[in-house]
């Protein structure tokens, strides 16, 4: 089903990224979006998604400071709920009362998208996978946009693209949680670990809400599973269409490494693409993405030259293990996007020798004590922390009897202290384990803050 927007009223929740986005192309096809946020507009023009420039646009209306009321729900043709909201909140206890359908975003987006969809999701390496699959197949000659949760709303794509387009589509464990319609023709999960607890509250409907990315997928649809993680493994026994694995470990049908190769594996074709090594991504867990993205072209019929040739080239994603610079023989890493302790542990495995790192963040309820046995053991020189979680940090390095913790206020200081801290030949790593929204609106200002303060070292 297309929504009928011409003449119709909208009630957005959200006038973040995905909110101002979908007001605009309401307004833009006829009908008229009632744009809501809780957040003042001052605190919301700070946030630099472009607020203001939904002010005065005829079909348009702004809400902000408070939560719409009755009347103003009442009577509108649908809901669409921003992905940071959930559907618990007041308006949409309304919205259900009154009979108003809420939507997502990605499902407002989907139902408006002509071309096949290739659905990234999983608790780490998203955003890698999903820029990289979207190399592979703009590359490959394919009409490509990439979009969703990497920071560019499925909306933006939604109404231009071709039929014979691809989407290479970030979707979060938020977005799936209302999950209607989408059906993917590819679905990536790259792996499940306990994230976002203080939204899913039970590891079980995490693990749901990731697996409805493929609840609508059958026949010669394939879903790509991860066949080392056994939450991601497991989960085959609910598709209802083909699926493969990838593995850094076995020989799986579908892309495994051996002797330091990516092999693909696939209906009885076997052959090598890339020695990790030959790339410039860090890590063993960026050989894993790089077989789910490759696996996803490959299926989606793109030339293996061309994907070994774009796999050659391919630069790491900005706040991923992005080196920043050397100062004073010092290599400064921003990995921004590591919002969770197992994404920091991936970070933690492509760093060998003496490493500072920063740590702390908004409070998710994530627990910290595993990673902080592994900063331990890695004889790590020094943890700088800041943020909401210092004390539970500070209470799993007591516990890990790891004592080089120190406690800093901003990123100004957190900054200066590794500097000071730091020997020549070290890396100094910023990988926080925790979502910035503590102290900034996301983990790209924190990870653009952090550039700014290395480069002016
Ligand atoms: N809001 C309300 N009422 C509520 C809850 C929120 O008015 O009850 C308002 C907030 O005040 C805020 C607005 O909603 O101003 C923000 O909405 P949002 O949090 O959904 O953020 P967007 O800016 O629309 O960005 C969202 C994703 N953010 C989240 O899921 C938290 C972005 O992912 C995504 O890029 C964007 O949609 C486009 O799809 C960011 C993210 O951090 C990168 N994602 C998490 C992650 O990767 O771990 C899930």
């Amino acid at each position: 089903m297309e929504f009928k927007v011409n003449g119709n009223k909208f009630v957005i929740i959200g006038a973040g990224r995905s909110g101002i986005c979908v007001a605009k192309f309401i307004a833009k096809n006829g009908g008229t979006a009632l744009l809501c946020d809780t957040k003042e507009f001052e605190q919301l023009k700070k946030e630099g998604f472009g607020v203001e420039t939904t002010l005065n646009v005829e079909g348009i209306i702004t809400h902000f400071g408070a939560n719409p009321d009755r009347n103003d729900i009442r009577g509108a043709y649908a809901m669409i709920l921003s992905p940071g909201a959930p559907d618990t909140i007041p308006p949409c206890v309304v919205a259900r009362e009154e009979g108003v359908e809420i939507y997502s975003e990605i499902e407002f987006a989907y139902s408006f998208y002509k071309g096949a969809v290739v659905a990234i999701t999983g608790t780490n390496g998203k955003t890698t996978t999903t820029t990289l699959t979207g190399e592979l197949f703009r590359n490959g000659g394919k009409e490509t946009y990439v979009g969703g949760n990497i920071g560019d709303p499925f909306i933006n794509y939604a109404k231009d693209a071709s039929e014979d387009s691809y989407i290479a589509l970030e979707i979060s464990s938020f977005q799936l949680s209302q999950n209607r319609k989408l059906h993917p023709k590819v679905a990536v999960i790259t792996n499940i670990t306990p994230d976002h607890l203080d939204r899913h509250k039970t590891m079980e409907n995490y693990i749901a809400a990731k697996a409805r990315v493929f609840e609508n997928m059958t026949g010669d649809d394939v879903v790509i599973l991860n066949y080392d993680d056994p939450l991601t493994r497991e989960l085959h026994s609910l598709v209802k269409c083909k699926y493969v694995y990838f593995s850094l470990k076995e020989k799986v049908e579908g892309a495994y490494l051996e002797n330091n190769e990516i092999i693909i594996n696939m209906d009885g074709n076997s052959f090598s693409l890339i020695r990790p090594d030959e790339m410039k991504l860090l890590g063993l867990h960026n050989a894993a993405n790089t077989m789910c993205a490759s696996l996803a072209a490959y299926i989606c019929g793109i030339d293996i030259d061309s994907i070994k040739n774009t796999l050659r080239n391919f630069e790491p994603v900005e706040h991923r293990m992005e080196y920043v610079a050397t100062k004073n023989g010092v290599i400064y890493v921003n990995d921004s996007k590591g919002t969770n302790p197992e994404a920091t542990m991936v970070a933690l495995d492509a760093i060998q020798s003496g490493l500072v790192i920063i740590l702390g963040g908004y409070d998710k309820h994530s627990e910290f004590d595993e990673l902080l046995e592994i900063i331990k053991n890695k004889d790590t020189r020094a943890c700088v922390v800041l943020g909401a979680t210092t004390q539970k940090i500070v209470d799993s390095a007591n516990k890990a009897g790891y004592d080089r913790i120190y406690k800093v206020e901003n990123y100004e200081q957190a900054v200066a202290k590794c500097a000071e801290l730091a020997k020549e030949g070290d890396y100094v790593l910023l990988s926080p384990a925790c979502a910035s929204w503590d102290m900034f609106d996301s983990y790209e200002t924190r990870g653009r803050v952090f550039k700014e303060l290395v480069r002016n070292l």
